[in-house]
């Protein structure tokens, strides 16, 4: 768990999705607590913030459904890590994309980093989802909605976060053509910028050629590579062969991660700086490389 933060009467208002004289009110009122600083401006613990929004259920009320079967269907799980990680499931599960998005902020402003949030809320989820849609249990349509409100409440953390503006480090991101999975790169590209870096993320399906060309222009202190899938293996391998020849000249890092790259005898066909499991790795990797 990293420091607790405080946040200003903007950023609060901005999170909480209202304006800077409703904080204001809110606050005179004696619902949510301050610090005043030494100029006698408002500062919020961010777990102030987290309470005033759990207790007020803001962000659930666009939620569609009933709310009491997503609590009463969690009750009876005992495989979720916490009774919000569970409910962020159940969220996707019924399209509740305020909700979805208001945990995620929620364990962002109670001190959890991005990498944190995506390894032990995200990725979960995300797995329980593929199990459900892998065993008949759900269908393709209701793995879509879940998928999009996963991407809607990620944008809406993103908005919340601390990106730095002018990173002296920049990193690039894709996963290979034929690999429709957009999140890993999307995650790994913030989990880079959250250690204070600048990231590109070109997204899924990108040729291995295309992308090559983007990082002899850019000239990234990194490079981030996920696959999920692989479809064509021998193109991808020999393709891989080639951006690897090129990138070594440059002496740019490369990370792997992903699903595909789980598999160790795969893994020995694409030499890299650095294998990631996970996010955490990855944010890791980031410290390393500025010490
Ligand atoms: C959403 C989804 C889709 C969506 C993607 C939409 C989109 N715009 O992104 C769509 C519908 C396109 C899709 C399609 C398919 N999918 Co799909 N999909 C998923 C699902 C539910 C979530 C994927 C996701 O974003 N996860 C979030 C990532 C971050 O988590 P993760 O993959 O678990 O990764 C872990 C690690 O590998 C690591 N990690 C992952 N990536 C990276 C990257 C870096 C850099 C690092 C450091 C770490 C890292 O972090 C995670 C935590 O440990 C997964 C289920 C699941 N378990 O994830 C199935 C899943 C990946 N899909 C699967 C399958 C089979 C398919 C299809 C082949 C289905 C079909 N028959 O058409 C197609 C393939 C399409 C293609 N050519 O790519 C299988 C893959 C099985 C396998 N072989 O491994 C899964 C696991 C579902 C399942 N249980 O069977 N899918």
């Amino acid at each position: 768990m990293g420091d607790l933060k405080c946040l200003t009467t903007k950023e609060v208002a901005r999170l909480c999705r209202v304006s800077d004289a409703t904080v204001k009110r809110w606050h005179d009122a004696g619902l949510m607590e301050s610090e005043r600083t030494s100029g006698g401006h408002r500062r919020f613990r961010a777990e102030e913030i987290a309470r005033f929004q759990r207790e007020q259920k803001l962000g659930l009320k666009r939620c569609h459904g009933d709310e009491t079967v997503v609590a009463a269907s969690t009750r009876g799980r005992r495989d979720s890590k916490t009774y919000s990680d569970s409910i962020f499931f159940y969220s996707l599960l019924k399209g509740c994309e305020e909700a979805a998005a208001n945990i995620l902020v929620s364990a962002y402003l109670q001190g959890k980093s991005p990498a944190e949030i995506f390894d032990d809320v995200i990725c979960p989820a995300l797995s329980q989802i593929g199990e459900l849609w892998a065993s008949g249990h759900m269908t393709i349509s209701q793995e879509h909605l879940a998928s999009h409100v996963a991407h809607a409440a990620i944008y809406k953390l993103r908005s919340a976060l601390c990106v730095s503006k002018s990173a002296a480090n920049l990193a690039m991101c894709c996963a290979p053509e034929g690999d429709l999975h957009e999140l890993p790169t999307h995650l790994a590209k913030l989990t880079i910028e959250d250690e204070g870096w600048d990231a590109m993320n070109y997204g899924a399906n990108t040729p291995l050629g295309d992308f090559m060309k983007e990082v002899l222009r850019h000239k990234p202190a990194l490079v981030c590579l996920s696959a999920t899938i692989i479809i064509d293996a021998e193109c991808f391998f020999h393709d891989y062969k080639t951006f690897r020849e090129q990138i070594a000249k440059l002496k740019i890092p490369v990370i792997i991660g992903g699903r595909a790259f789980e598999d160790e005898c795969l893994r020995q066909h694409f030499p890299a700086e650095f294998y990631a499991r996970n996010f955490g790795d990855v944010a890791g990797f980031v410290q390393n490389l500025e010490n």
